[in-house]
């Protein structure tokens, strides 16, 4: 059994998923041809000091106008992503205008791509000697992926068939320079991304040469001697631009050792979790069981030890980089968009391997709050770093915290974050069900249709997230059953099922609640949301005596517009009640929002004596943030304290 289709009619994501083909995608398409006044060389350095060039330097490249690159030198793949954002659009609603717009830039990117297949605008406008002599920092493969993985998404969306040339092209002169055949480069890329893009151009052509390619790259990594080590020695020079920073070892390249023998996750985080995903997407493809083993294991280490409440992956700005375990600060958290739309890459490939309620949870808690707090309500403004605690002053005057934005951006130098976050939304399709056998499996709980090669059609409605009760009816030809599983939250107490209006025990197996369906049947679930309280790992010395609010699969934080500053000093009691309430008017978009009678502990000296003293606590979904006034905002707050003395 097989998903034919999978539409999306749902209250919470048709919001976010209009925002994307009426805000965002036009509005990146014009930042990308610098038509929106972005540039604010006075700002943070995470805000875009210039306007973004991409599209011009693509036109350079192809020769339609003369000139040099502009931008970050990864710049190309901003246009990629936009591309596949756009595609996976153009899949759901029929636009002509915006598909002739992705005609022309396909035919844009076919007229800069080099006869043999190579593409890096930043290489041919500035520095065509130096193609793959650097590929530790260069991109130039992080650029390909980005546009393998687009052109993919435009084939399918549209059948264009330039679209996929290019990206077989670009796969053809990969293979032709990196293998285990001599002469070639025994190497992989600096930035993964070309792997998970190769497992897709594989599945697209049947093609077994990207796969093998991508196996290769992922088995190389790590081994002696060491690719990066070699051209450090031979062909890379230090000073080119994109060489920057001293924190250049291996470990922040995930080089240093084999994915198998990899003890935590280490480096750089989005480049640590590209790599998973293309390891966990090629190892199931190429039944290469070791390394889908390691990506088991990195998984359970990301998840238990080096991951917010939010879903935010990556502690510390220095090399964008996980830490330790455990080590989980709060103010100074990078927790890159990016690192959550990868979460998202990864897990789902982990899905596709094996039943796993755990992984989807993980994509869930992802998808409503550490990659979704990346965008503001309007569409048009983004954050890089999703911090879990901001002080306004303290983001403009501690050098530490300079990368922490009370604000989101009109768009960020490094732009990478915006497009990718569009094109996840876009193709949230993609992550509500798999099927595995005559099993359909429910991984999000996303309203809308799935359509099945037995000719059977599954319809989900609900008020997920805000209100419980999610509702499957099937509607099949006569002889057709099927299993449906669910995943049931391990937030989830209390959860139900009924089947046709009849209670059934079911038991979750692997996190999933599976029950026999055939034409008509309606299957209730029910997942309690009541708002509770979450304690972080005992180890995690950040958070020891605070706690931090949840309601079904939505993260909740404190701002100052509700509760006044110096949220560090606001308390929930244990013993106090939190109470949700509809708010269809405050925002952009209806939501709940929580209340509770809490505590403001003693500010002052002077005020020790007279104890805490009573204040109501406001709690607003963390996405929601940081889209009214400035101020502070906290996840966590003091939770030891009780109310009433006993
Ligand atoms: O290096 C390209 C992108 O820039 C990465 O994916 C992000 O983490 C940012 O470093
Ligand atoms: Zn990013």
């Amino acid at each position: 059994m097989k998903l034919t289709q999978v539409t999306i009619d749902d209250d919470f994501w048709n919001y976010y998923r209009r925002l994307v083909r009426t805000q965002m995608i036009p509005y990146q398409w014009r930042v990308l041809n610098d038509q929106e006044a972005v540039a604010n060389p006075g700002g943070n350095s995470y805000d875009a000091q210039d306007n973004s060039h991409a599209i011009r330097n693509l036109r350079r490249a192809a020769g339609i106008e003369a000139g040099g690159f502009a931008g970050m030198w990864f710049q190309d793949s901003d246009v990629y992503k936009w591309l596949e954002a756009a595609a996976y659009s153009l899949q759901s609603h029929a636009d002509p205008a915006l598909q002739r717009q992705c005609d022309a830039v396909v035919a844009l990117i076919a007229a800069a791509q080099e006869d043999d297949g190579y593409l890096d605008t930043y290489f041919q406008l500035e520095a065509p000697d130096r193609k793959l002599k650097h590929v530790a920092r260069s991109h130039e493969l992080y650029c390909m992926g980005h546009y393998i993985e687009a052109g993919c998404a435009y084939y399918e969306a549209t059948g264009s068939e330039q679209a996929l040339a290019i990206a077989v092209k670009m796969a053809d002169y990969l293979a032709a320079h990196f293998g285990p055949e001599p002469g070639k480069l025994h190497g992989y890329p600096g930035h993964p991304e070309v792997e998970l893009a190769l497992t897709r151009l594989y599945s697209v052509t049947g093609d077994r040469r990207h796969l093998d390619l991508a196996l290769y790259m992922l088995n190389q990594r790590g081994t002696t001697p060491n690719f990066f080590a070699e051209q450090a020695r031979t062909t890379a020079v230090q000073n080119e631009p994109y060489w920057n920073g001293d924190w250049q070892d291996l470990g922040y390249f995930q080089a240093d050792v084999p994915l198998a023998a990899m003890p935590e996750p280490e480096g750089h985080a989005v480049r640590m979790l590209y790599l998973l995903a293309g390891a966990a997407r090629a190892g199931r493809l190429g039944e290469d069981k070791a390394l889908l083993a390691a990506c088991r294991r990195l998984a359970g280490r990301i998840i238990d030890h080096q991951m917010y409440v939010t879903g935010g992956v990556g502690q510390t700005v220095n090399g964008e980089a996980f830490t330790f375990p455990d080590d989980l600060p709060n103010a100074t958290a990078y927790a890159e968009t990016c690192a959550s739309c990868a979460m998202v890459f990864f897990l789902q490939a982990m899905l596709e391997a094996a039943p796993n309620g755990e992984y989807a949870d993980v994509i869930e808690r992802e998808l409503f709050n550490g990659m979704l707090a990346g965008v503001a309500l309007d569409g048009a403004h983004f954050f890089y770093v999703n911090p879990l605690e901001v002080n306004p002053t303290a983001c403009r005057l501690d050098p530490a915290k300079r990368h922490v934005l009370p604000t989101r951006p009109a768009w960020l130098n490094c732009a990478c974050c915006p497009p990718n976050l569009a094109r996840l939304v876009a193709s949230l399709d993609r992550y509500v069900y798999l099927t595995r056998g005559e099993r359909l499996e429910v991984n999000q709980y996303v309203g809308g249709t799935a359509t099945l090669d037995n000719g059977a059609t599954v319809t989900q409605t609900g008020g997920y997230p805000w209100r419980s009760g999610q509702r499957f009816t099937v509607a099949a030809p006569a002889g057709v059953t099927f299993t449906l599983a669910m995943r049931i939250p391990a937030w989830a107490t209390g959860w139900s099922l009924a089947v046709d209006g009849q209670p059934v025990p079911a038991a979750a197996v692997a996190g999933y609640a599976a029950v026999a369906v055939q034409n008509g049947s309606v299957v209730a679930l029910t997942l309690p949301l009541a708002a509770r309280r979450v304690y972080a790992n005992p180890a995690v010395r950040a958070d020891i005596g605070l706690v931090a609010v949840a309601r079904g699969p939505i993260v909740y934080c404190l701002e100052q517009v509700d509760n006044g500053p110096q949220l560090p000093w606001l308390a929930l009691p244990q013993d106090a009640e939190l109470t949700a309430a509809a708010d269809a008017t405050t925002f952009a978009l209806p939501l709940v929002r929580l209340t509770a009678p809490g505590l403001r502990l003693p500010g002052s000296t002077a005020a020790v004596a007279a104890g805490p003293q009573p204040q109501p606590l406001a709690f607003i979904p963390y996405f929601a943030w940081a889209n009214r006034a400035v101020g502070e905002m906290s996840v966590w707050l003091q939770g030891v304290a009780r109310r009433t003395r006993a």
